[in-house]
């Protein structure tokens, strides 16, 4: 029997941006109630909701100052136990998001560990004496002085994100308890923050895939979420396949799945996301190939291409302006027909782009503002021409700015000024619109989810091998998922041009999916994807 999350869809959302109930600028958990509905209606089968713990929210709740609390501007936890059984009652699970690696530095343990070198909770973080020469994800320095205490701590994010020292089994029985305590109070699942960074070992500078970390994910799985049916993904950017495949094979007992980024690190330019490069189709193509076939019966991949680190799917791979429809619809398909559980990021749905702010200071992001400090101010490594360029293109706010539910002031988010700005085309792209389209991209979006998880294909799809086709054609993404009688193709124009495809030899072949309304002369427009099916007899 397929495990659930193999024949469903996962919905991220960004609580501080889906919708605010009640008029502060800041989305909330009652405003997902309002809308569950709406993501019921789409066919999704659980919500992962980004880190709604209480926060000083320098790092929009990745900084954690109480696990076990919710953020008052969100909520209280009798509006998620609200939330948690009004989902059930739709058939939607909802997923939280552990952020493990570090918390705030407002967390009770680190105010109590910064006091003195011999408080118990000095040991839950990381300090040394001297700093060596890390640097932190955001920019900067890893380490960062105490005036206090007089030793440096270290921290992987910001300053104000101290990394926990899992070398501790205190701190590890410390964090099991509290995840038990989240599995008894009726959450589906875990996404787990940069799971792969806690088995590090600074003084050998291991900082990744450290020799402890698949041992520490077994024993916090057999003491806290120990259950089969249980939706679990790690996030993990330095995944290699066989890293993937211990994570996330059934009988390793680590996570349900996993979260790699290949996909995107293997196209960045050397500097990272804020030096601007152009996508390349071909090698996008190749590490689909890799990670399909790789896991394929050994592990199991998660599908997305937008999340709130990211840009807006359709800027990043498709044509935001003249095709936006058409791109999204094809993004959608190309991904969610290959083996693994697929992501929509909040927006996706009805196709929302990146901003175009041109002025920094629009920007909330503390990232941004602590990779440009670094990387334009003080290493100069970037003039602020390229930077501005990179972070149009690869910002992490395109993707977090208020959802567009209509086309009245604030796009239908909050009666109240948002906290962040809305993307100035809230009147044309926002729900109201798009579902009123029959054509538009919830509607086939829905289309697509019942065909890959309801239809007489969703074996299939859930099981059967990725063959990819043509895959260095620098239009086409092409492949089947065959199970030897039957076997559909994926036909996908990621281009603005007319793809003539007599020469394949598809005629009369039933067409299952289709972006546009004909194929009959097997053409496909801009950004057109059919799907088609060919039956061996
Ligand atoms: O992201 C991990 C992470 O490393 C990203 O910050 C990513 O590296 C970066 O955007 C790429 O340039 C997770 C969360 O998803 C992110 O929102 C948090 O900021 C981060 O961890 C720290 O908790």
């Amino acid at each position: 029997m397929d495990k659930w999350w193999k024949k469903t869809v996962v919905y991220e959302l960004y609580p501080q941006s889906f919708k605010d109930s009640n008029n502060d600028g800041v989305g909330d958990l009652k405003g997902i109630i309002e809308k569950l509905d709406y993501l019921q209606d789409l066919g999704v089968g659980a919500i992962w909701m980004t880190p709604i713990y209480t926060s000083p929210l320098v790092d929009n709740g990745y900084d954690i100052a109480d696990y076990q609390n919710i953020n008052e501007i969100y909520g209280s936890l009798a509006d998620l136990k609200n939330l948690i059984k009004a989902a059930e009652a739709k058939q939607i699970k909802i997923i939280m998001d552990l952020v493990l690696n570090h918390t705030s530095d407002q967390h009770n343990w680190f105010l109590q560990a910064k006091t003195s070198k011999a408080n118990p909770y000095r040991d839950y973080y990381i300090w040394r004496d001297q700093p060596d020469e890390k640097k932190s994800i955001f920019g900067g320095s890893a380490w960062t002085y105490d005036s206090t205490t007089k030793q440096y701590y270290f921290h992987q994010f910001a300053k104000e994100q101290p990394d926990l020292n899992w070398e501790n089994p205190k701190l590890r029985s410390e964090i099991s308890a509290m995840i038990k305590w989240w599995v008894d109070f009726g959450v589906k699942g875990f996404r787990l923050d940069v799971i792969d960074l806690i088995g590090k070992e600074v003084d050998k500078k291991i900082y990744s895939n450290g020799p402890n970390l698949h041992q520490f994910i077994k024993d916090l799985r057999a003491e806290s979420w120990n259950s089969a049916e249980f939706l679990t993904v790690g996030e993990c950017w330095g995944a290699s396949i066989d890293d993937g495949i211990k994570y996330s094979n059934e009988k390793n007992d680590e996570f349900s799945m996993i979260f790699q980024f290949e996909q995107i690190t293997e196209l960045q330019s050397e500097l990272g996301k804020y030096l601007y490069k152009e996508i390349d189709f071909i090698a996008l193509k190749k590490v689909y190939k890799k990670w399909q076939q790789g896991l394929h019966g050994l592990g199991w991949n998660s599908l997305y291409l937008g999340n709130h680190d990211l840009p807006r799917m359709i800027s990043k791979y498709g044509n935001d302006q003249e095709f936006r429809v058409a791109s999204s619809k094809t993004l959608f398909t190309t991904l969610f027909l290959m083996e693994g559980t697929p992501f929509i990021y909040q927006g996706d749905e009805i196709g929302m782009t990146n901003t175009n702010w041109e002025n920094i200071t629009d920007y909330q992001d503390v990232e941004i503002k602590n990779t440009y400090q670094d990387l334009v101010l003080d290493e100069k490594k970037l003039t602020h021409e390229e930077f501005m360029q990179g972070l149009k293109a690869n910002g992490r706010d395109h993707a977090r700015t208020p959802m567009q539910w209509d086309g009245s002031e604030n796009a239908g988010f909050s009666n109240a000024k948002p906290w962040i700005k809305v993307n100035e085309n809230y009147q044309t792209i926002n729900v109201e619109n798009d579902l009123k389209n029959p054509s538009g991209i919830y509607n086939y979006l829905k289309t697509l989810i019942n065909f890959r998880n309801k239809s007489e294909y969703a074996d299939l799809i859930a099981n059967s091998l990725y063959v990819p086709t043509l895959i260095d054609d620098s239009y086409l993404f092409a492949y089947a998922r065959t199970n030897g009688q039957k076997t559909i193709k994926i036909l996908a124009n990621w281009s603005e041009k007319e793809l003539d495809l007599s020469v394949l030899n598809l005629q009369g072949l039933e067409v299952l999916l289709n972006t546009h309304d004909s194929f009959a002369d097997l053409k496909l427009k801009a950004w057109q994807t059919v799907v088609l099916l060919e039956t061996r007899i």
